[in-house]
Protein backbone atom coordinates (compact mmCIF):
# COMPACT_ATOMS: atom_id res chain seq x y z
CA UNK A 1 0.00 0.00 0.00
CA UNK A 2 1.20 3.32 -1.09
CA UNK A 3 1.32 5.83 1.84
CA UNK A 4 2.30 9.24 2.08
CA UNK A 5 5.21 10.13 4.01
CA UNK A 6 3.96 11.72 7.17
CA UNK A 7 1.20 9.19 7.08
CA UNK A 8 3.82 5.91 6.95
CA UNK A 9 5.42 7.83 10.63
CA UNK A 10 2.11 8.06 11.93
CA UNK A 11 1.48 4.64 11.54
CA UNK A 12 5.05 3.35 12.95
CA UNK A 13 4.11 5.20 16.10
CA UNK A 14 0.77 3.65 16.23
CA UNK A 15 2.34 0.54 15.71
CA UNK A 16 5.00 1.20 18.84
CA UNK A 17 2.38 2.36 20.67
CA UNK A 18 0.57 -0.66 20.74
CA UNK A 19 3.36 -2.92 21.26
CA UNK A 20 4.73 -0.65 24.42
CA UNK A 21 0.62 -0.75 25.63
CA UNK A 22 0.97 -4.50 25.27
CA UNK A 23 4.38 -4.41 26.60
CA UNK A 24 2.99 -2.93 30.21
CA UNK A 25 -0.52 -4.80 30.03
CA UNK A 26 1.41 -8.21 29.91
CA UNK A 27 4.11 -6.65 32.72
CA UNK A 28 1.03 -5.70 35.07
CA UNK A 29 -0.31 -9.05 34.42
CA UNK A 30 3.00 -10.99 35.48
CA UNK A 31 3.29 -8.77 38.73
CA UNK A 32 -0.13 -9.07 39.89
CA UNK A 33 -0.03 -12.87 39.32
CA UNK A 34 2.97 -12.96 41.38
CA UNK A 35 1.58 -10.98 43.73
CA UNK A 36 -1.37 -12.94 44.16
CA UNK A 37 1.06 -16.37 44.13
CA UNK A 38 3.07 -14.77 46.95
CA UNK A 39 -0.33 -13.91 49.38
CA UNK A 40 -1.96 -17.19 48.82
CA UNK A 41 1.33 -18.68 50.22
CA UNK A 42 1.72 -16.26 52.97
CA UNK A 43 -2.50 -16.86 54.15
CA UNK A 44 -1.05 -20.90 53.43
CA UNK A 45 2.20 -20.53 55.56
CA UNK A 46 0.08 -18.29 58.30
CA UNK A 47 -2.68 -20.87 58.51
CA UNK A 48 0.21 -23.68 59.00
CA UNK A 49 2.17 -21.54 61.76
CA UNK A 50 -1.08 -20.97 63.79
CA UNK A 51 -1.70 -25.13 63.65
CA UNK A 52 1.70 -25.57 64.56
CA UNK A 53 1.46 -23.01 67.68
CA UNK A 54 -1.90 -24.87 68.69
CA UNK A 55 0.27 -27.75 68.80
CA UNK A 56 2.75 -25.90 70.68
CA UNK A 57 -0.11 -25.10 73.48
CA UNK A 58 -1.44 -28.43 73.67
CA UNK A 59 2.50 -29.54 74.02
CA UNK A 60 2.94 -27.36 77.29
CA UNK A 61 -0.58 -27.54 79.11
CA UNK A 62 0.17 -31.32 78.77
CA UNK A 63 3.87 -30.21 80.49
CA UNK A 64 1.72 -28.97 83.30
CA UNK A 65 -0.52 -31.47 83.73
CA UNK A 66 2.23 -33.84 84.05
CA UNK A 67 4.09 -31.53 86.15
CA UNK A 68 1.45 -30.79 88.94
CA UNK A 69 0.78 -34.87 88.76
CA UNK A 70 3.85 -35.15 89.76
CA UNK A 71 4.60 -32.88 92.58
CA UNK A 72 2.87 -29.27 94.29
CA UNK A 73 5.79 -26.73 93.84
CA UNK A 74 7.09 -24.80 91.03
CA UNK A 75 10.55 -24.14 90.84
CA UNK A 76 12.55 -23.31 87.69
CA UNK A 77 14.33 -26.52 87.65
CA UNK A 78 11.70 -28.28 86.53
CA UNK A 79 11.01 -29.60 83.02
CA UNK A 80 8.06 -27.13 82.16
CA UNK A 81 10.97 -23.95 82.57
CA UNK A 82 13.52 -25.83 80.04
CA UNK A 83 13.79 -24.13 77.23
CA UNK A 84 13.83 -26.46 74.20
CA UNK A 85 15.63 -26.23 71.55
CA UNK A 86 13.72 -25.10 68.03
CA UNK A 87 11.61 -28.01 66.58
CA UNK A 88 11.90 -28.72 62.58
CA UNK A 89 8.43 -29.07 60.79
CA UNK A 90 7.80 -29.44 57.40
CA UNK A 91 8.88 -26.43 55.72
CA UNK A 92 9.92 -24.32 59.02
CA UNK A 93 10.21 -24.68 63.08
CA UNK A 94 8.54 -23.64 66.01
CA UNK A 95 9.62 -22.71 69.37
CA UNK A 96 7.97 -22.36 72.71
CA UNK A 97 9.15 -20.94 75.98
CA UNK A 98 6.92 -21.24 78.98
CA UNK A 99 7.40 -18.97 82.08
CA UNK A 100 5.81 -18.63 85.59
CA UNK A 101 3.43 -15.89 85.65
CA UNK A 102 3.37 -15.56 89.04
CA UNK A 103 7.68 -14.91 89.51
CA UNK A 104 6.43 -11.23 88.72
CA UNK A 105 4.22 -8.72 90.75
CA UNK A 106 0.94 -8.54 89.37
CA UNK A 107 -0.81 -5.12 89.38
CA UNK A 108 -3.86 -6.17 89.40
CA UNK A 109 -3.03 -7.24 93.37
CA UNK A 110 -2.90 -3.93 94.13
CA UNK A 111 -6.85 -3.92 94.25
CA UNK A 112 -9.01 -6.64 94.73
CA UNK A 113 -12.18 -7.30 96.17
CA UNK A 114 -13.23 -3.12 96.13
CA UNK A 115 -10.64 -2.72 97.93
CA UNK A 116 -6.97 -1.42 97.70
CA UNK A 117 -4.56 -4.10 99.35
CA UNK A 118 -1.75 -2.46 101.76
CA UNK A 119 0.63 -5.52 101.85
CA UNK A 120 0.51 -5.54 98.18
CA UNK A 121 0.68 -1.67 98.16
CA UNK A 122 4.05 -2.01 100.42
CA UNK A 123 5.43 -4.56 98.04
CA UNK A 124 4.82 -2.74 95.10
CA UNK A 125 6.38 0.52 96.56
CA UNK A 126 9.09 -0.91 97.82
CA UNK A 127 9.76 -2.42 94.22
CA UNK A 128 9.36 0.51 92.47
CA UNK A 129 12.10 2.35 95.47
CA UNK A 130 14.84 -0.12 94.53
CA UNK A 131 14.54 1.13 90.90
CA UNK A 132 17.69 3.36 89.48
CA UNK A 133 15.77 6.18 89.29
CA UNK A 134 12.70 5.74 91.94
CA UNK A 135 9.69 7.69 91.18
CA UNK A 136 9.25 10.39 93.13
CA UNK A 137 5.28 9.57 94.13
CA UNK A 138 3.29 6.52 95.04
CA UNK A 139 2.29 5.27 92.03
CA UNK A 140 0.68 2.83 93.60
CA UNK A 141 -1.94 4.62 94.26
CA UNK A 142 -2.68 5.94 90.66
CA UNK A 143 -2.75 2.08 89.73
CA UNK A 144 -5.45 1.42 92.30
CA UNK A 145 -7.45 4.41 90.99
CA UNK A 146 -7.08 3.10 87.43
CA UNK A 147 -8.25 -0.17 88.53
CA UNK A 148 -11.21 0.83 91.23
CA UNK A 149 -14.84 1.86 90.19
CA UNK A 150 -15.25 4.73 92.06
CA UNK A 151 -14.41 8.43 90.80
CA UNK A 152 -12.76 9.91 94.28
CA UNK A 153 -9.32 10.27 93.83
CA UNK A 154 -6.99 8.62 96.54
CA UNK A 155 -4.87 11.49 97.68
CA UNK A 156 -1.97 12.64 97.47
CA UNK A 157 -0.60 10.87 94.24
CA UNK A 158 -3.48 9.13 92.74
CA UNK A 159 -5.92 9.92 89.61
CA UNK A 160 -9.05 9.72 88.43
CA UNK A 161 -11.02 10.73 84.85
CA UNK A 162 -10.35 14.48 85.61
CA UNK A 163 -6.58 13.94 85.76
CA UNK A 164 -6.87 11.94 82.17
CA UNK A 165 -9.45 14.17 80.70
CA UNK A 166 -7.09 17.23 81.23
CA UNK A 167 -4.54 15.54 78.86
CA UNK A 168 -3.11 16.53 75.47
CA UNK A 169 -5.30 13.13 74.28
CA UNK A 170 -7.48 12.65 76.74
CA UNK A 171 -9.20 9.05 77.65
CA UNK A 172 -10.66 7.75 80.60
CA UNK A 173 -9.70 5.52 83.39
CA UNK A 174 -10.17 1.63 83.11
CA UNK A 175 -12.29 0.84 86.05
CA UNK A 176 -11.81 -2.68 85.97
CA UNK A 177 -8.42 -4.88 86.19
CA UNK A 178 -5.99 -4.19 83.64
CA UNK A 179 -5.68 -6.60 80.58
CA UNK A 180 -2.30 -6.68 79.65
CA UNK A 181 1.30 -4.97 81.46
CA UNK A 182 1.18 -2.64 78.15
CA UNK A 183 -1.97 -0.65 79.59
CA UNK A 184 0.52 0.78 82.12
CA UNK A 185 1.71 3.22 79.86
CA UNK A 186 -1.22 5.46 80.28
CA UNK A 187 -1.85 5.37 83.73
CA UNK A 188 -0.09 8.50 85.72
CA UNK A 189 3.56 8.08 86.46
CA UNK A 190 4.08 5.65 83.89
CA UNK A 191 3.14 7.73 80.80
CA UNK A 192 7.03 8.67 79.95
CA UNK A 193 7.90 5.28 80.04
CA UNK A 194 10.75 5.72 81.87
CA UNK A 195 9.75 3.85 84.90
CA UNK A 196 8.13 1.37 82.76
CA UNK A 197 10.96 0.43 81.49
CA UNK A 198 12.71 0.31 84.56
CA UNK A 199 10.31 -1.92 85.90
CA UNK A 200 8.43 -3.85 83.27
CA UNK A 201 10.71 -7.19 83.81
CA UNK A 202 9.35 -7.44 87.18
CA UNK A 203 5.70 -6.13 86.86
CA UNK A 204 2.61 -8.61 84.75
CA UNK A 205 -1.09 -7.73 84.61
CA UNK A 206 -3.41 -10.63 84.05
CA UNK A 207 -6.38 -12.11 85.62
CA UNK A 208 -7.44 -11.82 89.42
CA UNK A 209 -4.52 -11.11 92.46
CA UNK A 210 -2.33 -14.03 92.03
CA UNK A 211 0.50 -15.50 94.57
CA UNK A 212 3.89 -14.34 93.67
CA UNK A 213 6.39 -17.50 93.56
CA UNK A 214 9.51 -17.59 95.77
CA UNK A 215 10.91 -19.96 93.87
CA UNK A 216 10.47 -18.16 90.43
CA UNK A 217 10.47 -14.31 91.39
CA UNK A 218 13.49 -12.63 90.18
CA UNK A 219 16.13 -10.64 92.97
CA UNK A 220 14.07 -7.38 92.85
CA UNK A 221 10.55 -8.88 93.69
CA UNK A 222 12.50 -11.08 96.53
CA UNK A 223 13.87 -7.75 97.87
CA UNK A 224 10.58 -6.43 98.11
CA UNK A 225 9.02 -8.85 100.02
CA UNK A 226 9.67 -7.61 103.71
CA UNK A 227 11.20 -4.39 104.31
CA UNK A 228 14.45 -5.90 105.65
CA UNK A 229 15.71 -8.68 103.41
CA UNK A 230 19.34 -7.98 102.58
CA UNK A 231 20.71 -8.40 99.17
CA UNK A 232 22.62 -11.00 100.76
CA UNK A 233 19.68 -13.16 101.30
CA UNK A 234 18.14 -13.08 98.24
CA UNK A 235 21.73 -14.08 96.86
CA UNK A 236 21.67 -16.94 99.09
CA UNK A 237 17.94 -18.16 97.55
CA UNK A 238 19.05 -17.33 94.29
CA UNK A 239 21.68 -19.49 94.52
CA UNK A 240 20.36 -22.54 96.36
CA UNK A 241 16.93 -22.84 94.63
CA UNK A 242 18.82 -23.70 91.49
CA UNK A 243 19.36 -27.09 93.13
CA UNK A 244 16.96 -27.05 96.30
CA UNK A 245 13.50 -25.48 95.79
CA UNK A 246 11.26 -25.04 98.83
CA UNK A 247 8.45 -27.64 98.70
CA UNK A 248 6.26 -25.58 100.99
CA UNK A 249 5.77 -21.80 102.50
CA UNK A 250 7.42 -23.14 106.06
CA UNK A 251 10.09 -24.69 104.58
CA UNK A 252 11.02 -21.65 102.60
CA UNK A 253 11.23 -19.71 105.84
CA UNK A 254 13.07 -21.87 107.99
CA UNK A 255 15.45 -22.88 104.94
CA UNK A 256 16.82 -19.20 104.71
CA UNK A 257 15.98 -18.08 108.23
CA UNK A 258 13.23 -16.01 107.17
CA UNK A 259 10.67 -16.03 109.45
CA UNK A 260 11.09 -13.00 111.91
CA UNK A 261 11.80 -10.92 108.36
CA UNK A 262 8.99 -12.02 106.17
CA UNK A 263 6.45 -11.99 109.11
CA UNK A 264 3.28 -11.71 107.05
CA UNK A 265 3.59 -14.64 104.15
CA UNK A 266 -0.07 -13.81 102.57
CA UNK A 267 0.66 -13.38 98.48
CA UNK A 268 3.28 -15.39 98.67
CA UNK A 269 3.29 -19.14 97.57
CA UNK A 270 6.18 -22.07 96.33
CA UNK A 271 3.64 -23.36 93.62
CA UNK A 272 2.05 -21.30 90.53
CA UNK A 273 -1.43 -21.55 88.72
CA UNK A 274 -0.21 -18.96 85.92
CA UNK A 275 2.00 -19.52 82.80
CA UNK A 276 3.00 -17.14 80.04
CA UNK A 277 3.36 -19.68 76.71
CA UNK A 278 5.56 -17.14 73.93
CA UNK A 279 5.40 -19.43 71.23
CA UNK A 280 7.05 -19.03 67.70
CA UNK A 281 6.30 -20.87 64.26
CA UNK A 282 8.78 -19.73 60.96
CA UNK A 283 7.73 -20.78 57.86
CA UNK A 284 9.39 -19.92 54.68
CA UNK A 285 9.84 -16.33 55.33
CA UNK A 286 7.22 -15.40 57.56
CA UNK A 287 7.50 -15.52 61.35
CA UNK A 288 4.33 -15.93 63.44
CA UNK A 289 4.34 -14.78 67.83
CA UNK A 290 1.70 -16.25 69.88
CA UNK A 291 1.69 -15.36 73.57
CA UNK A 292 -0.80 -17.48 75.48
CA UNK A 293 -1.52 -17.63 79.21
CA UNK A 294 -2.69 -20.52 80.79
CA UNK A 295 -4.43 -21.21 84.36
CA UNK A 296 -3.69 -24.35 85.73
CA UNK A 297 -6.11 -25.94 88.37
CA UNK A 298 -4.76 -28.03 91.63
CA UNK A 299 -5.65 -31.21 89.58
CA UNK A 300 -3.33 -30.12 87.05
CA UNK A 301 -6.55 -29.62 83.94
CA UNK A 302 -5.73 -26.41 82.30
CA UNK A 303 -7.36 -23.69 80.17
CA UNK A 304 -6.03 -20.96 78.00
CA UNK A 305 -7.40 -17.55 79.58
CA UNK A 306 -5.70 -15.24 77.03
CA UNK A 307 -4.07 -15.51 73.89
CA UNK A 308 -2.55 -12.98 71.35
CA UNK A 309 -0.42 -12.32 68.74
CA UNK A 310 1.90 -9.82 68.25
CA UNK A 311 2.03 -8.80 72.35
CA UNK A 312 0.85 -9.91 75.40
CA1 LIG B 1 5.99 -28.36 89.80
CA1 LIG C 1 -10.58 5.93 92.91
Amino acid sequence: MFLPAAQKGVALITALLIVALATVISVELSTRLQLDIRRTGNVIASDQALLYLKHAEYYARRTLKEDRLDNNYDSLDEDWAMELPPFPVEGGSVLGRLSDLQGCFNLNSLYYNEQPNALAQQRFNRLMQHLPSPPGMDLSQAIIDWIDANPDTTLPDGAEDGYYLNQERPYRSAGQPLQSLSELRLIKGFTDGETMQQSENQLCAFGPPADINVNTAPAEVLESLAANISTAMVTDIIVQRQTNPSQTMQEFLSDYNLSTVITDTAGLSVSSDYFLLESEARIGRARTLMYSIIQRENNGDTQVIARSQGAY
